[in-house]
């Protein structure tokens, strides 16, 4: 990706983009994922505030796409959007991360889950295991989720960090996530049974359908590229399922 928008951003969501790239490459081996034409980088003005998109994918055996994003809205709004969505044949949950970071420097919400993505709504046994054993960290501002987020797991993180050590944990706490899913994807056997992988595809179908529910997200774009455009962007570009 660019260098050119990340040297703008909030330091939170420069270091976390350079992190997910870095985890990335270091543990899957990445291959070109052929962005819809003119979505990689996108800029819009429609109510006066100019939002600045930019985009970059991967794909993988194990994952369909590996999607990290940042936008910015005018000089003071910045967003760090990231979900990596498995391929249906591997039983992996959803990895999932959006940092909103507000005028004066703050950031308004920082919110990172690895998700389930079958019907049942159940993170697999291994996924359980290692996610319990990471060190408990506490927030001064945990924020309470929206009701159309039901997708998320027990181990949610969903806060307002505070202060250097909190945005310092928060980026920890991602990247023990990260760390563990690759790993966890790397050594994963497809799965057999059509019913299974039928099971998968309905769970990313819901995933994505409770997402496209975010006002907050559809807000933001429509502001700066029209109702139908932000429609088309969150159903195709932020949370595509598959048909
Ligand atoms: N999101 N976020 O990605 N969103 O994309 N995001 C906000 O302080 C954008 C994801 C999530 O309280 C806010 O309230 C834009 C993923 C949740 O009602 C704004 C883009 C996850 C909330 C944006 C984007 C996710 C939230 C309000 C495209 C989780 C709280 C900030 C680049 C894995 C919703 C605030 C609520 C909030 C905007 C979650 C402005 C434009 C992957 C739960």
């Amino acid at each position: 990706m660019s260098a050119s928008l990340r040297t703008r951003q909030h330091h939170l969501i420069q270091k976390l983009a350079n992190s997910i790239e870095e985890i990335w490459q270091k543990n899957l081996d990445l291959e070109p994922y052929i962005i819809p034409e003119g979505l990689g980088y996108i800029e819009g003005h429609l109510e006066g505030e100019k939002l600045v998109i930019e985009n970059c994918c991967y794909q993988t055996k194990q994952f369909r796409k590996l999607h990290l994003e940042l936008a910015q809205v005018g000089n003071g709004l910045d967003i760090l959007h990231c979900v990596m969505f498995p391929n249906p044949e591997y039983a992996l949950p959803i990895f999932g991360a959006d940092i909103v970071g507000g005028r004066g420097g703050a950031i308004s919400a920082a919110i990172a889950d690895l998700s389930p993505s079958n019907r049942e709504k159940s993170l697999p046994a291994n996924y359980q295991q290692s996610l319990a054993s990471l060190k408990n960290v506490e927030f001064t501002h945990p924020r309470a989720l929206p009701e159309w987020a039901d997708i998320f797991s027990e181990f949610c993180l969903f806060v307002r960090p505070i202060g250097a050590e909190e945005e310092a944990a928060f980026l920890q706490r991602v990247e023990d996530f990260l760390t563990i899913h690759c790993q966890i994807a790397n050594n994963i056997e497809p799965l057999t049974s059509e019913t299974d992988v039928a099971n998968a595809i309905a769970g990313q179908q819901y995933y994505c359908a409770k997402q496209q529910q975010n006002d907050k997200t559809r807000r933001v774009l429509e502001k700066s590229f029209g109702e139908e455009w932000a429609d088309r962007y969150m159903t195709s570009m932020l949370f595509d399922s598959i048909v």
